[in-house]
């Protein structure tokens, strides 16, 4: 195989690994797809900078379309296109986009270590803690708590269909945090017997009306924590705001093969129907906990437009 048809089969690859959820958690499909592109310049062949360029967008776009509500994934491709863009040779746009793609999983590690300082910090020792999904930034948080000597009860839920709870479970038993698995229809009930103290939660995008995407759930769980006066910590690194929604563009929910949830022969006739996100309104979060500190939902529109504003954008 030459090294532009290599080139192309791992883009696809990488494609197919963050479409099949694989490759899963908008931080980290957001630092995949980055380093993707940087895989597809290196294997571009030829002197044509415009060629190249034009490739890039193309591969951008592909890649993009893997999973549409995570955000992550376009702001990380279009930080790797800036500057890149602005290239005049072709080893010289080859050099930025690997220069780039580094920078932004770079900036995905150092982001997530400092969400998990600023997320423990809102924690106290002996609390009861509700997560859901699997959220690497969240799950930071927690494991950040304990390892400062606060004893959490980290309550993580199921989170049908695709099991990520699980993830959760393992992942923060493995860091040595007391941590219970519960059905999601058991949040309500387990918030107000366990007098849970607060849930904390990841992020797919955050639009500038403040509202959350996150995932399938969120809103009802959100919902109940709001009734009991829970507060709910999003934590949410900076490449989770959309840009997008300061020109009114709405976020879209992903929908998945009805198979994820039952074996469709199972239910000769019956319609099933996998939402995978859901759409969180400002008034059920508390805070986001960013990389530069809490961020109140009513000032994510001033924030989007301070991170993005003028910034351009290729996809
Ligand atoms: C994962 C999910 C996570 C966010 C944040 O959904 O909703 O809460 O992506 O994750 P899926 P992180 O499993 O469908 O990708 O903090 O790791 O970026």
């Amino acid at each position: 195989m030459n090294s532009a048809r290599q080139g192309s089969a791992v883009l696809l690859s990488v494609r197919q690994d963050i479409a099949s959820m694989k490759t899963r958690g908008a931080g980290e499909i957001g630092k995949q797809a980055a380093l993707a592109l940087a895989g597809a310049a290196e294997s571009f062949q030829g002197n044509d900078v415009k060629r190249l360029r034009a490739d890039l967008v193309e591969a951008a776009k592909l890649l993009s379309q893997a999973r549409p509500t995570a955000v992550s994934l376009r702001n990380a491709l279009n930080f790797v296109l800036t500057e890149t863009m602005d290239e005049t040779s072709v080893p010289g746009a080859k050099g930025k986009t690997r220069e780039r793609a580094e920078a932004f999983a770079k900036r995905v590690n150092e982001a997530k270590g400092e969400i998990a300082k600023r997320g423990a910090a809102l924690l106290k020792d002996g609390q009861a803690i509700l997560t859901h999904c699997h959220s690497t930034a969240a799950a930071g948080a927690l494991i950040e708590a304990v390892r400062q000597g606060k004893r959490l009860r980290v309550f993580s839920t199921e989170t049908r269909p695709f099991r990520q709870g699980l993830i959760t479970s393992r992942m923060l038993r493995g860091a040595g945090v007391d941590v219970t698995l519960i059905v999601d229809s058991a949040a309500l009930h387990v918030l107000e017997s366990e007098r849970v103290a607060a849930m904390v939660i990841g992020a797919d995008a955050i639009d500038a009306d403040g509202s959350l995407y996150n995932k399938i759930g969120t809103r009802l769980i959100t919902l109940a924590a709001r009734s009991l006066k829970v507060p709910v910590y999003v934590c949410a690194e900076t490449y989770k705001f959309s840009p997008y929604s300061l020109e009114g563009e709405e976020v879209a929910i992903e929908v998945r093969a009805p198979a994820e949830i039952v074996d469709p022969k199972q239910l000769p006739g019956v319609k099933v129907h996998n939402p995978v996100f859901d759409k969180t309104p400002p008034g059920q979060v508390s805070k986001y906990v960013t990389e530069r500190g809490l961020l109140a939902p009513r000032s994510v529109a001033a924030f989007i437009r301070k991170e993005f504003g003028g910034a351009k954008r290729w996809i």
